[in-house]
């Protein structure tokens, strides 16, 4: 297995299994040297916590960058989350530019909506902001609702092959290197994950478990980055991160009152194991 520096950049939610918490030790577990810039930090995410609080941490990033460069710190992975607003995406933007080793790989999950809706506080100056994000990167991560907030798509539940497939043109139209779009299924017991490069389109179908669940995104993105980083291609990253995504989502499923995030960590050990066989 490979080891690399990674720096992920997102917020930290300080409860609710999502963004850095789920970043920094799946990354870890996937052999990867994991460095961390916390964008805002909140008490509890925002899909379902009343009242949480939020710090924005967008005017320590420049300093921050500009630390690293003076000690000439470089990562060979920049993958970034969740930001918060439109001023972390922009520095998030300078610290690409200034902090990736030459042929360093940067995916970018657009985190910012689902079924249907963008997430408490974002509006169209931080969609935008986004774009520009996704046309730095080598791999993005939307799932169906981000595709089509990213690029004006209306939104639909059920959908066919020909909408997904303009959303993937568009998507890539865009400017990045791939999209791994998540949440993509044609039937209502399916789902799975489509990566297109512009030339070919591997659609791993899996099942859908009747649950959704905060941070299964985050869960997905950390997972794929690890496995991809530790020296997997991207189709077969694609593949175990669904995997794993799913079994998170099984495990968490046998606590009903397990509401906020998925119990990614019980499902470690499985993830570990399968990055290890040859
Ligand atoms: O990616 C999920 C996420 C991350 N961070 C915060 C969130 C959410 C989803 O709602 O609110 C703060």
């Amino acid at each position: 297995m490979s080891y690399h520096r990674i720096l992920t950049i997102q917020d930290v939610s300080c409860v609710g299994q999502c963004s850095m918490t789920v970043a920094l030790p799946i990354l870890s577990a996937c052999g990867q040297e994991t460095a961390i810039l916390p964008s805002a930090v909140l008490s509890t995410h925002t899909g379902g916590f009343k009242g949480f609080t939020f710090r924005d941490l967008a005017d320590d990033m420049p300093g921050i960058r500009r630390h690293w460069e003076s000690e000439k710190l470089t990562f060979d992975a920049i993958y970034t989350g969740y930001l918060g607003g439109v001023k972390q995406v922009d520095y998030t933007l300078d610290i690409l530019a200034s902090c990736l080793a030459p042929g360093g790989r940067t995916v970018v999950d657009p985190a910012m909506a689902d079924h249907g809706r963008l997430y408490y506080g974002f509006d169209e100056a931080y969609v935008a902001a986004m774009r520009r994000l996704c046309a730095a990167a080598d791999v993005i991560l939307p799932n169906v609702t981000e595709a089509c907030f990213l690029t004006g798509t209306e939104y639909r539940e059920t959908y066919d092959e020909a909408y997904i497939a303009a959303l993937l043109d568009r998507l890539l139209a865009l400017g990045a290197g791939a999209v791994l779009m998540t949440g993509v299924g044609y039937a209502p017991d399916e789902t799975g994950v489509l990566l297109f490069d512009g030339k070919t389109a591997d659609h791993y179908r899996h099942v859908r478990l009747d649950k959704s669940y905060h941070g299964t995104g985050d869960v997905y993105a950390s997972a794929f980055t690890g496995a991809w980083l530790s020296g997997r291609t991207p189709n077969e990253a694609a593949r175990i991160a669904a995997d794993y995504t799913v079994d998170c989502i099984r495990t968490t499923m046998a606590d009903p009152a397990h509401w906020y995030g998925v119990k990614f960590e019980a499902a470690l050990p499985g993830l570990v194991r399968r990055l290890n066989e040859v």
